[in-house]
């Protein structure tokens, strides 16, 4: 097709997004589990554009050479090796003062040679994650297609590759209400693809995807396999358990089996890790493991065998001059202010963050809530909407379940009591529940102010009741509080999954007074005298202060001020201090 047309031509006319809207590829069909594999990253210089009215789509520039269809080269409206270079993994918000607030489409692209490695390797191209929407080209075709800003996706691209390659990204970060999240929430909207960008070779039987854990009563390890080819069986090992066993493969590709042995369990004291090796054919898959049961009964939450206090404390992914796009040693200093803090578990909210920082936290020994962005209002009934969250959830249980400082899947965040958000959430649990029984689930549920109670139906479905709270910031009366929590009596664990105020890093005043660290603090104090010995969790909010043009007052600047450290994540605040003398004496 000729792709030197002019602006009036009547074809240009058509809304370029919906024509390109292929079925988005899925978890389902294309998850791809990389364990310890060795890495070859397509990360590093690329070339950028942006696309502020989606000329790459409606011009089809992803057509090449630049011709028309009388095989002249015609001016066109781009030339990819004179646009500007970024380095990726990053996100273009980041990049240039005059890219901060672009929201829309994004073009990167770069050539890349391949030689086979080995006879009949296949090779697939895996995303860690792209805002929102991202299309993929190679050599001229479109090969697919991703919904979701924060989960990986992948897929093969063996029969495309030639000895040299064009490879685009077309990233489209505009917020649409039938999204996940939708247009409104409480933190940034950073463009582009920000984590690593992997080119991966499997031989032609591979291992698509495994799933170790410990049972969660009997002294068993269950595995379940999915190997891509033809196969009859696998073998597992753990050396330092003496396990040795083989698994026969269904015509599926499963393979599903139990091997009696009793690990070592792993806590955040003793965060003992194994390496698991899965042999299958040629291909060799292997991860570093730990084994641990996590059980809600009654009011509380058992760590093996051993009930625990949840000591948290909520977080964004974000740093400062690089938004999503965090370093090892960013993520290495996150969990370790956590830990310093006196925590035991943080809440990585609002949606799946970078899948480097829940190694570290099996290597490090904290736990985690993770989550998916079904965020405030949705569009609940609309059929988009539920397949975009059921994907993510997917997604992320698949990226995430061989962690074991993962213990909390949640569902969605304070999100309107409709029977449409009902069924909604029963079918994101249910996902949880069928791809992982071994974690608990949950979800920031409503409080109803009026009646002074926890209300809202979705507790019945969760195994642990979080709520949000802002006594002491949005709400003065600390009664209030109290009366909540006596008035939510559920035979469940109950945690506060936030609670804060805000704080302009080093501004001083009175108790009562907004924005002064000594408010922040004051509110932290009434919190854990009126919560204390109440709940199974605590994890306020928020542990940095954190971008959101929600926020616009002079002591914000487009900044949540809530955190317990600064945005630069130098000057701890005086609640800081509170929280961190509650934990370490608890
Ligand atoms: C909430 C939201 C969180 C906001 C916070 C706030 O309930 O879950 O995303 O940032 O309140 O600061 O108001």
């Amino acid at each position: 097709m000729e792709n030197n047309r002019k602006d009036h031509d009547s074809i240009l006319l058509i809304d370029p997004i919906t024509q390109y809207d292929v079925a988005p590829i899925t978890a389902e069909q294309s998850f791809l589990s990389l364990g310890l594999r060795d890495r070859e990253l397509l990360n590093g210089r690329w070339h950028f554009s942006v696309d502020v009215y989606n000329t790459f789509l409606r011009k089809q520039l992803f057509l090449q050479p630049p011709t028309d269809a009388y095989g002249k080269i015609a001016p066109v409206d781009h030339d990819y090796e004179q646009w500007e270079r970024v380095n990726l993994p990053s996100n273009w918000n980041c990049e240039k003062e005059k890219y901060w607030h672009y929201e829309g489409s994004g073009i990167y692209t770069r050539t890349f040679p391949y030689e086979p490695k080995a006879q009949g390797e296949r090779v697939f191209l895996r995303i860690g994650a792209a805002n929102y929407i991202c299309r993929v080209w190679l050599n001229g075709a479109l090969i697919a297609r991703h919904t979701g800003g924060f989960t990986p996706f992948a897929m093969e691209i063996s029969d495309k590759l030639t000895s040299d390659n064009r490879i685009i990204l077309e990233v489209d970060s505009t917020r649409r209400i039938k999204q996940v999240p939708s247009l409104n929430y409480d933190w940034f909207n950073y463009g582009g693809v920000y984590r690593d960008i992997e080119f991966v070779r499997m031989p032609k039987t591979f291992i698509r995807d495994a799933f170790v854990s410990l049972d969660p009563v009997k002294d068993v390890i269950d595995v379940q396999v999915h190997v891509d080819g033809d196969a009859v069986g696998i073998h597992v090992r753990i050396d330092e358990l003496d396990v040795d066993a083989d698994i026969e493969v269904n015509a599926q590709g499963k393979a599903q089996g139990s091997i009696g042995v009793s690990p070592e369990l792993w806590s955040p004291e003793n965060p003992k890790l194994y390496r698991v090796q899965i042999t299958c054919d040629g291909d060799s898959w292997q991860d570093d493991i730990g084994f641990r049961r996590i059980a809600a009964r009654g009011k509380d939450i058992y760590l093996n065998g051993e009930k625990l206090f949840l000591k948290g404390i909520c977080c964004h992914e974000e740093v400062p001059n690089r938004g999503h796009a965090l370093t090892k040693e960013d993520m290495i200093q996150t969990l370790q202010d956590a830990k310093e803090l006196g925590c035991n578990i943080m809440r990585l909210a609002h949606y799946p963050h970078h899948e480097q920082m829940s190694r570290l936290a099996d290597q490090m020994g904290i736990l985690l809530w993770e989550e998916v962005p079904v965020y405030w209002a949705l569009c609940f009934d609309a059929e988009e909407t539920l397949a975009s969250a059921q994907n993510q959830m997917r997604e992320l249980i698949m990226r995430d379940r061989n962690r074991a400082s993962v213990v909390l899947w949640s569902v969605g965040n304070e999100n309107p009591d409709t029977q449409a958000r009902l069924d909604f959430m029963k079918s994101l649990i249910a996902i949880c529940k069928e791809l992982d029984p071994t974690r608990l689930t949950t979800a920031a549920c409503l409080v109803n102010g009026q009646q002074k109670c926890v209300s809202d139906r979705l507790c019945e479905y969760v195994d642990v009741i979080s709520i949000n709270e802002y006594y002491g910031w949005y709400i003065s009366d600390f009664d209030e509080l109290r009366q909540i929590l006596e008035n939510s009596q559920f035979d469940k664990p109950l945690m506060i999954s936030e609670t804060g105020a805000g704080a302009k890093s080093g501004h001083h005043g009175v108790q009562g007074e907004f924005f002064t660290e000594e408010h922040q603090a004051y509110v932290y104090r009434k919190q854990i005298e009126i919560t204390d010995g109440k709940l199974a969790g605590l994890l306020p909010w928020i542990l940095y202060d954190f971008n959101t043009p929600l926020r616009m007052n002079a002591f914000q600047e487009g900044y949540n001020r809530k955190g317990l450290i600064d945005e630069s994540r130098n000057h701890r605040k005086l609640a800081w201090h509170v929280l961190h003398d509650y934990y370490v004496n608890r």
